[in-house]
């Protein structure tokens, strides 16, 4: 009897831990912390695509037309709740057209406010669509984290796997039912070219991690300093030809100062030694909102044309 239990034991703890699946470490506090103090070794490669954003990009202006953020409750058949998602619509937004989605998603111990908040995602959109550098498009900034109780845990528990293991459950909670209620409910296009999927840190490895095994979804992936919750790279393209055919763009960015580097350079390392098409932006931040804000701006120009 106790070597049945011992054995069921093992089969549930290891199944608890394929639930991880993405996730190849198991998330500790202590973990996490040891992760943002790996030593950072920069190669050739690990230099700017692009220069930060002009002064101002994610200020409000005089003039210029704001978006609206509104919030979208939408059924979870994945946790059994109604969820929350802030939506952005550009100015302007109109019914009698339809728009292309960017889900912008967001880190470990943030929520569906994250980007518009410190990062101010809506504001460098507004500055971005009004001076003609972006498409007006719809931004989706979902909570992703997939659990019953999605609110951001207290701080002692941002590491712990329960937090970590919502994350993953939030792809089909994305797939099956938050991007149908936002086709239902708003004047979007509902095809791959016309949706794109980015993210920091935690969002950044759900962005590869969804974005890559459905190209059918998404036509466009971003993730900024994503972190160790993205798959292996030869799990995320374990086909690289299909990617290099199907992803319009494959976006990636890491600040010189973030001791997640590593996760992004073995990526970068494997899609360059595959000949994927990819941009590689190294800038000069940390694991901060100004590499975040910047990258959206490098990001939302490029996709959508
Ligand atoms: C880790 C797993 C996830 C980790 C960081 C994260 C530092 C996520 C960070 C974030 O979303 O900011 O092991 O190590």
């Amino acid at each position: 009897m106790r070597l049945i239990g011992a054995l069921a034991c093992v089969f549930l703890l290891s199944i608890a831990g394929a639930s991880f699946g993405q996730d190849k470490e198991q998330v500790t506090s202590e973990r996490a912390r040891a992760n943002f103090a790996r030593p950072i070794v920069l190669g050739p490669d690990d230099v700017r695509a692009f220069a930060d954003a002009p002064a101002g990009f994610r200020d409000v202006h005089a003039g210029v037309a704001q978006g609206q953020v509104v919030e979208l409750a939408y059924d979870s058949g994945i946790t059994g709740t109604l969820r929350r998602a802030q939506i952005y619509l550009p100015a302007g937004y109109s019914a009698d057209r339809k728009y292309p989605v960017l889900y912008l998603l967001h880190g470990i111990g943030g929520n569906q406010d994250e980007w518009r908040g410190y990062v101010r995602a809506h504001t460098i959109l507004d500055n971005l669509i009004a001076d003609g550098k972006a498409v007006p498009m719809i931004v989706v900034m979902p909570n992703g984290r997939a659990l019953p109780d999605d609110r951001s845990p207290p701080e002692e528990r941002v590491f712990t796997p329960g937090n970590a293991a919502g994350f993953a459950k939030f792809e089909h909670d994305l797939l099956d039912f938050l991007i149908p209620a936002v086709e239902a409910k708003y004047s979007a296009y509902a095809d791959r070219e016309h949706r794109a999927i980015a993210g920091l840190s935690m969002g950044g490895g759900q962005a590869l991690n969804f974005g890559l095994s459905h190209p059918d979804a998404f036509g466009w992936v971003g993730a900024f300093s994503p972190a160790p919750n993205t798959r292996p790279p030869a799990e995320l393209l374990p086909d690289p030809e299909a990617v290099r055919e199907r992803v319009a763009l494959l976006y990636l960015s890491c600040g010189n100062r973030d001791g997640l580097i590593n996760v992004s350079q073995d990526l970068h390392a494997y899609l360059k030694r595959h000949g994927v098409p990819h941009v590689w932006n190294v800038d000069d931040h940390g694991h901060d909102g100004d590499s975040w804000a910047n990258n959206l701006y490098h990001f939302a120009q490029r996709i959508f044309r």
